[in-house]
């Protein structure tokens, strides 16, 4: 007999969960004393909400801009507000919404934010706090990461709503990211429900955000499983909550042509406007120069698209020092002066354009994504699934994880291949090619077994060192994404892996590795820890409130500092031939 893994009673197997209904009803009635409140953007465009604005723009032909804002010090974020609007407004030009970074310690529930660790983002302690920040400047405050999709989303949307924001995310974040030490994801899906059921019972239309590359786009290979996860979402949001559904996208596409094609694609049946196209961070790898012209050629693709296709999303120029640190207030101003000029550029780069492979690209995305949509929601509800409750929808996505769910409901092949993965072999690759036939053979004898896993959301590094260790014949135990330390030294105990791979990105390595090398003592194993990927951590008495590099603190405890990928190699020698020096 066989079983399946995606039966109701597998993936839900709690008796009593919530019911959505119920849980859209409770958030509902919080509008009562929870109403979309003033604010500076709102009074200087005189519109009700920031939709109805983008609809104007879009009418106009104007091209909208974004830019992140989130520094540790809410001091500094509320004078970044204003000095960035005031330095564009001097130049003539408009920055017209802020995403506000709050720090993931904001997702956790009121009484335990205080409390537990901290990353590199902005806290804040109530509506006061969140009215600070968009009395600053006329600018549309947009708050989506770390509210919706965590054990905090209600009181988080509430203050958010109160200090009139009308654009709230990030639904992407309910599937992928793990708050540190909280294993509860009923109450993260529960009370971003609640938190829904507010939004649409608000008076005035507020956008509904999810970014699709925090969610499962990051891991699927195909880019129509990504649009088809953004169209279940558009069918419970809309459909279901009664609210008004937007997605963002952008980290991971690099490439102008599947860049374009995913704007036409995501443009098809949108009935909101778009909250703002993200840059494609990933392709900043070198220096300020290097990383301009990754500024520019992402920018040029999402002006046009916005001149073919307007959908309302502002543009959104990442700093070029993004991938060294949090940008500085100066860099946010450069980067915005940046898109200003080269958006007036862009209308005569129009008749050079020819989006032909685009808009075929584009069509065969739709297509499987409305493919991968339907069965999805077939095949769930032929399982016994209720997927008219967005509750149970949500929660069963969350549980089956984007893995399972491709290879359960996406296409024989892919519609588009998601440039995340190709992306990651190439880099395997080049590492690979490095490698000497006689050292691979040495490793590959040695019958290795190394535990991977990463402190927080970012898995590239992983899924990196994943690929390499594989291509070595060294064994692979997985250690998970956003684990916690002790759960880590138990897999290693339990797995009696040779060599431990941590991969952090969060601004905690220190604190992380330290716990992590700890409880490996306390179960009496000395087995060796590799650490990559952003080392860093804010000190607790900063008054930049930018993280400082960690790694030399990182090797004092006793943990080996990799700056690349390729640095694993010589370990593995190591231990597959004790006695050489590597
Ligand atoms: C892609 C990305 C994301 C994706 C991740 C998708 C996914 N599922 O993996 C998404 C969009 C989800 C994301 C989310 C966030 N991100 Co992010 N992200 C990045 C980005 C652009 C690339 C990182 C990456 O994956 N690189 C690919 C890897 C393979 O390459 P690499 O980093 O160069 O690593 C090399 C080596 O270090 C080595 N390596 C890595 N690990 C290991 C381990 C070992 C053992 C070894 C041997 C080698 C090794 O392998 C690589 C090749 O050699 C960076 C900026 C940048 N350009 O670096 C920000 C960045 C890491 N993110 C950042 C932040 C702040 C966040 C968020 C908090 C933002 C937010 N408010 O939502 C959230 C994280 C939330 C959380 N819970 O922690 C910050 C971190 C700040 C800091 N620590 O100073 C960065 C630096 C951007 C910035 N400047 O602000 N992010």
């Amino acid at each position: 007999m066989t079983t399946d893994a995606l039966a109701r009673a597998a993936i839900l197997p709690e008796p009593d969960l919530p019911s959505g209904a119920e849980l859209l009803a409770e958030g509902r009635a919080l509008a009562r004393d929870w109403r979309v409140g003033p604010s500076a953007f709102l009074d200087h465009v005189g519109e009700r909400c920031e939709a109805d604005f983008k609809r104007r723009a879009m009418a106009g032909g104007r091209i909208m801009r974004h830019a992140q804002i989130g520094f540790r010090d809410a001091a500094r974020s509320r004078r970044a507000c204003r000095e960035i609007w005031e330095a564009c407004d001097r130049e003539g030009a408009a920055v017209d919404r802020y995403g506000m970074t709050l720090d993931w310690a904001m997702g956790y529930p009121l009484e335990l934010r205080r409390e537990g660790p901290r990353g590199t983002g902005m806290m804040l302690e109530g509506p006061e706090d969140f009215a600070g920040l968009t009395a600053e400047a006329p600018v549309a405050p947009h708050f989506g990461d770390f509210v919706l999709g965590f054990p905090g989303a209600v009181a988080n949307a509430c203050w958010a709503l109160a200090a009139g924001s009308t654009a709230i995310g990030n639904l992407g974040q309910m599937y992928t990211f793990r708050l540190p030490g909280w294993d509860d994801d009923i109450a993260c899906v529960a009370e971003t429900v609640k938190a829904l059921g507010l939004i649409a019972a608000q008076p005035v239309e507020v956008l509904v955000h999810a970014n699709l590359d925090d969610g499962y786009a990051a891991t699927f290979s195909d880019l129509a499983s990504g649009l088809g996860v953004a169209l279940i979402e558009r069918h419970v949001v809309n459909a279901l909550v009664g609210a008004s559904m937007t997605h963002c996208y952008g980290h991971h596409f690099s490439e102008p042509v599947g860049r374009m094609a995913f704007h036409l694609a995501l443009a098809d049946g949108a009935r909101a406007p778009g909250s703002m196209v993200y840059g494609a961070t990933t392709a900043y790898r070198g220096d300020a120069a290097q990383n301009h012209a990754s500024l520019a050629s992402y920018l040029l693709v999402d002006i046009l698209g916005q001149t073919a296709r307007p959908t309302g999303h502002a543009v959104n120029p990442v700093p070029v020092t993004e991938n060294e640190r949090i940008p500085d207030i100066g860099e946010i101003v450069a980067a915005q002066l940046f898109a200003d000029r080269l958006i007036a550029h862009g209308g005569g780069h129009v008749p050079l354009l020819d989006t032909g492979a685009a808009r075929a690209e584009a069509d065969r995305i739709v297509a499987g994504a409305r493919a991968f949509r339907d069965a999805v929601l077939t095949g769930l509800a032929d399982r016994g699934y209720d997927t008219g409750c967005p509750f149970e929808l949500f929660l069963a996505l969350r549980r089956i994880g984007a893995r399972r769910l491709e290879a359960a409901f996406g296409g024989a092949e892919p519609a588009s291949v998601s440039p995340v993965r190709g992306g990651i072999e190439a880099m395997a690759a080049r590492r690979l090619a490095a490698v000497g036939p006689d050292d691979r053979t040495a490793i590959a004898a040695a019958g290795l077994k190394v535990l991977i896993a990463t402190s927080d959301v970012h898995e590239h590094g992983k899924t990196l060192l994943e690929i390499v260790c594989r291509d070595l014949g060294v064994a692979v135990v997985d250690g998970g994404v956003a684990v916690d330390p002790d759960d880590l030294a138990a897999d290693a105990q339990a797995s009696r892996c040779d060599l431990v791979c941590i991969s952090t990105y969060n601004g905690v390595a220190l604190r992380f590795v330290d716990a992590v090398l700890s409880e490996l003592r306390t179960r009496g194993l000395a087995t060796p820890v590799l650490v990559g990927g952003r080392l860093n951590q804010i000190p607790d008495a900063s008054n930049t409130s930018l993280p400082v590099d960690v790694s030399d603190r990182v090797a004092e405890r006793g943990a080996i500092v990799c700056r690349d990928v390729a640095d694993l190699a010589p370990h593995l020698l190591g231990l597959a031939v004790p006695d050489d020096p590597a």
